[in-house]
């Protein structure tokens, strides 16, 4: 067996193909999507099951990281996680607390779970995180006089502030979707290492977003760039059609996602100027895309292919975005490997732009 090359590697298998990581020492965590969420065995593993939609006719996914450092797994509180010298991943699924006063109960779940996920780094020596992805059902539902993504806001902002962390600057990439069901689920990726946000020009940093928002501005960067086993990362948070801090194109989910990709270019682009032996490419990075209205599938799709001009890994989900106009989102990462790092297995059930829709 050859050592492995990458600290790091992506790979998109079909949730029927899950049993094949068994005994694969190289397991970091990872997330599967199904409708309604299969409960997954290899408990041993911070696999989180989230409850989405994909396109019609199309099985359930999994994304799995793989890290060729020998791990071992532990768990917090209601975190499951896997860990090795440099790289943890952690998940956890939280119930939304029974009403608690005048705060949320989405809102008390959140600042839970950040604070559970913050207490486990900081006992493990993990300061960094390269990446969060949140989930929760009814994220654009009103309740206690808030949409639930403010309330959502409000519980991550203030356990970021109880752990002394800062909510401006230096903050971690991530995405807020809506689930189909289930409770507040959180996945993330932590490192021993030093992690460079990245902004997009073209946006205002959604940390210094306006109080029209909610009243507090949501706490992540546009993306975040580390050095890890010598190759440059880089982690691009949810990404929508939103320039300064407005939504554009209302109604017109092609125009959407054309903005979608003109930020992720930008924001590419300021990647490569902070990482200049990097060379990051739009068509070399993995996507995974959450599209509002499952009618609009084959627009997104076909959107993103003229776009970027040749066939790439992307994961495509129903899920609704964290402002009621927006149709679309897209997240993706780049520089570390991506695939089944397995000669023998083919690539061709990676879902991919160029599968028929
Ligand atoms: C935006 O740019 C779209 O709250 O963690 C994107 C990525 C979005 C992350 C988050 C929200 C989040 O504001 C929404």
């Amino acid at each position: 067996m050859m050592p492995a090359e990458a600290t790091l590697r992506l790979e998109v298998l079909p949730a029927s193909r899950l049993s094949r990581l068994n005994g694969q020492d190289s397991v970091l965590g990872g997330a599967c999507f199904s409708h309604s969420a299969r409960p997954l065995d290899g408990a041993e593993l911070p696999l989180l099951a989230v409850d989405m939609s994909l396109p019609a006719g199309e099985e359930a996914i999994c994304e799995v990281w793989h890290c060729g450092e020998p791990l071992e797994s532990g768990r917090h509180g209601p975190i499951r996680y896997r860990q090795g010298e440099t790289l943890l991943f952690g998940c956890l699924s939280l119930d939304e607390a029974a009403p608690e006063g005048a705060r949320a109960p989405l809102q008390v779940a959140t600042e839970a779970a950040y604070q559970a996920i913050f207490e486990l780094l900081e006992s493990r020596g993990y300061q960094t995180v390269l990446r969060f992805w949140n989930y929760f059902p009814a994220i654009n539902r009103e309740s206690h006089g808030m949409e639930r993504y403010r309330q959502f806001n409000i519980g991550r902002q203030d356990a970021f502030l109880a752990h002394g962390r800062s909510v401006i600057d230096k903050v971690p990439a991530a995405c807020a979707l809506g689930s189909a069901g289930g409770g507040l689920q959180i996945a993330f990726l932590a490192a021993r290492a030093n992690v460079v946000g990245v902004e997009n020009p073209r946006q205002l940093s959604a940390y210094h977003y306006p109080s029209q928002y909610g009243p507090r501005s949501p706490t992540f960067a546009r993306a975040g760039l580390v050095r890890l086993g010598g190759r440059d990362m880089l982690f691009i948070s949810g990404t929508a059609s939103i320039v300064g801090h407005q939504t554009l194109h209302h109604g017109d989910v092609a125009a959407q996602t054309r903005e979608c990709l003109h930020n992720i270019a930008a924001i590419v682009a300021e990647a490569n100027r902070k990482a200049p032996g990097a060379d990051f490419r739009l068509d070399g990075l993995a996507y995974k895309v959450y599209v509002r209205h499952s009618e609009d599938l084959a627009t997104v799709r076909r959107e993103m292919t003229q776009f970027i001009g040749a066939p790439v890994s992307a994961v495509f989900l129903q899920a609704d975005v964290c402002r009621a106009e927006l149709l679309v989102e897209v997240e993706a990462s780049g520089g570390h490997a991506i695939g089944s790092g397995q000669a023998d297995i083919p690539t061709a059930d990676t879902p991919c732009l160029s599968t028929p829709a």
